[in-house]
């Protein structure tokens, strides 16, 4: 059985990841790791909780001596619009941190999850069916953190053995925690505006196309990787991995066939239109198909359906 540490539990991926990893290897095998947002209930009484933070690698030693950690998730990192605003930090957390990880993990026999991004990919990445292995010259702070994060941990494996293995996911679509500071945020933000006012305005173009994940997908993806077979892995960091492809004129039709009334309007973002246009259109996943059986289960309108109906009930509760 694993004996986990996340470090960010508390973000959009974090609390979910978590709740389900103790449902996965025991309650009292996953360890929570927060820094500065207070915990939900359900994470801080499920199981347990510790203070921790990427940049300070004493810390991170203290927690996995204590809990005898084997495996670490690590969430930590700004999102790619508020990291353009604040590049420093966004490096410090973003390399970093994940350098203090890696060698907490060569030094105490852990292996490491770390979630890239499409933001690993930039202008003159060929935008449509993006390989797997390709050019990654991206224009962002977030875009360079997570190509250095990526041939950092496939430094860790290749020289020291550590067993590091990620994933660039495309923007993460749920209903539990909001994202914050994403350029795919209102993917997320529509729902919650179809629902609460049934009229959206959207920060990026019409025709503006990225890769999308509903989270159970994402999830599995984090799950089934980590639980790979090595011997079947060439890749490591990180892999492609995509369930569907829209831009907002898509979504926003999806979303109309369940709410009639729902209104779309455009106010352009200039920072996030810059980025999103520097992203993949679409994705081509299938080293993760191949090499660990990838399959994501959610598309555009099982997803919608369910995100529409979730929201809906938190609206009843008065919880938004
Ligand atoms: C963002 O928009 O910054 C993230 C991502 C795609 O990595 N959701």
């Amino acid at each position: 059985m694993k004996r986990i540490l996340i470090i960010g539990a508390v973000g959009q991926i974090g609390s979910e990841l978590t709740l389900r990893l103790r449902e996965v290897y025991g309650a009292g095998n996953v360890v929570a790791g927060w820094r500065s947002t207070q915990p939900s209930r359900e994470l801080a009484e499920s199981g347990p909780l510790e203070k921790v933070d990427a940049t300070d690698p004493e810390r991170i030693v203290e927690v996995v001596k204590k809990y005898r950690i084997d495996t670490i998730f690590n969430l930590a990192a700004l999102l790619s619009a508020v990291a353009e605003q604040k590049p420093q930090a966004a490096w410090n957390v973003g390399v970093n941190g994940v350098f203090n990880i890696l060698e907490v993990a060569r030094e105490n026999g852990c292996a490491v999850f770390f979630p890239s991004s499409i933001g690993a990919f930039g202008p003159t990445t060929p935008l449509d069916n993006t390989p797997q292995d390709t050019i990654q010259r991206p224009g962002t702070m977030y875009g360079v953190t997570k190509v250095a994060g990526e041939l950092l941990s496939d430094y860790y494996f290749k020289r020291f053995g550590v067993d590091t293995r990620g994933l660039r996911y495309p923007g993460i679509i749920s209903n539990v925690t909001l994202p914050g500071g994403g350029t795919t945020d209102y993917a997320v933000e529509i729902y919650y505006a179809a629902i609460k006012e049934k009229k959206y305005t959207c920060p990026l173009k019409k025709g503006t196309f990225l890769d999308m994940m509903y989270m159970p997908d994402a999830l599995d993806a984090a799950i089934q990787l980590m639980e790979a077979d090595p011997a079947r892995l060439i890749h490591r960091n990180a892999f492609n991995v995509t369930a569907m492809s829209f831009d907002p004129e898509i979504i926003y039709k999806a979303i109309k066939k369940c709410i009639p009334e729902m209104q779309l309007t455009y106010d352009v973002d200039p920072v996030k239109q810059g980025i999103a246009e520097s992203w993949p259109n679409k994705m081509d996943d299938s080293a993760a198909r191949q090499e660990w059986g990838w399959n994501p289960k959610w598309n555009l309108e099982a997803m919608t359906d369910d995100m529409l109906k979730v929201i809906g009930e938190k609206r009843k509760k008065g919880l938004i």
